[in-house]
């Protein structure tokens, strides 16, 4: 069911969106652990450019070290399901150490592709050992973004009442969708 249910929201986005050039929310995961000695820098929209640099702290206090090139931070970490917008107060220092807290550590960030109003998050894990980077999003088009998220909200297209061809057309895509499925199910099981 809940495999349908993401098919239906993916159907429906990229119908929604069809004809716009609207860009969207760019996802990358990592899980890269963070070296206590020497600092990673990541590029995380591959325009060449340095956005952040990461590490461990040295000396052993469990705190993270995060040094901004080329994108602002929120002052320290901010709960999962935040809004970063335009209203997000971002810091001014160009590292900072912040404590972490044992599970998922998320920072707000601003300024992506030398865009001062591209929002996006990063998360860093913390087991009590060892500090990794997990995941890093951000919207590409200026919208916000809420900590944690990783595609755009099917809630965000909602709003607009769907006209009765845009539902003809998702009646069509759906029922592609059964067909496909059903063939890669007989695909797995010849190959069974
Ligand atoms: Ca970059």
């Amino acid at each position: 069911m809940f495999k349908v249910l993401s098919k239906m929201g993916l159907a429906f986005v990229l119908l929604t969106s069809a004809g716009t050039s609207t860009a969207g929310i760019i996802y990358n995961s990592y899980d890269y652990l963070l070296p206590t000695s020497g600092q990673v820098s990541f590029d995380f929209d591959s325009d060449g450019a340095t956005e952040i640099a990461l590490a461990e702290r040295y000396y052993g206090e469990d705190r993270a070290w995060i040094n901004d090139y080329s994108v602002d931070y929120t002052n320290g970490f901010v709960a999962e399901g935040s809004l970063i917008d335009d209203l997000t107060v971002f810091s001014t220092s160009h590292y900072i150490e912040p404590v972490m807290a044992i599970g998922s550590n998320f920072l707000g960030l601003t300024g992506f592709s030398d865009c001062l109003t591209c929002y996006g998050w990063l998360q860093i894990s913390y087991d009590g050992i060892d500090m990794r980077l997990v995941d890093v999003a951000y919207e590409d088009s200026g919208a916000s973004i809420l900590v944690g998220q990783i595609a755009e909200l099917a809630s965000e297209h909602s709003a607009h009442v769907p006209e009765p061809a845009i539902l003809a057309l998702l009646a069509i895509g759906l029922a592609g969708i059964g067909v496909s499925s059903r063939k890669s199910n007989g695909m797995t099981q010849s190959l069974a």
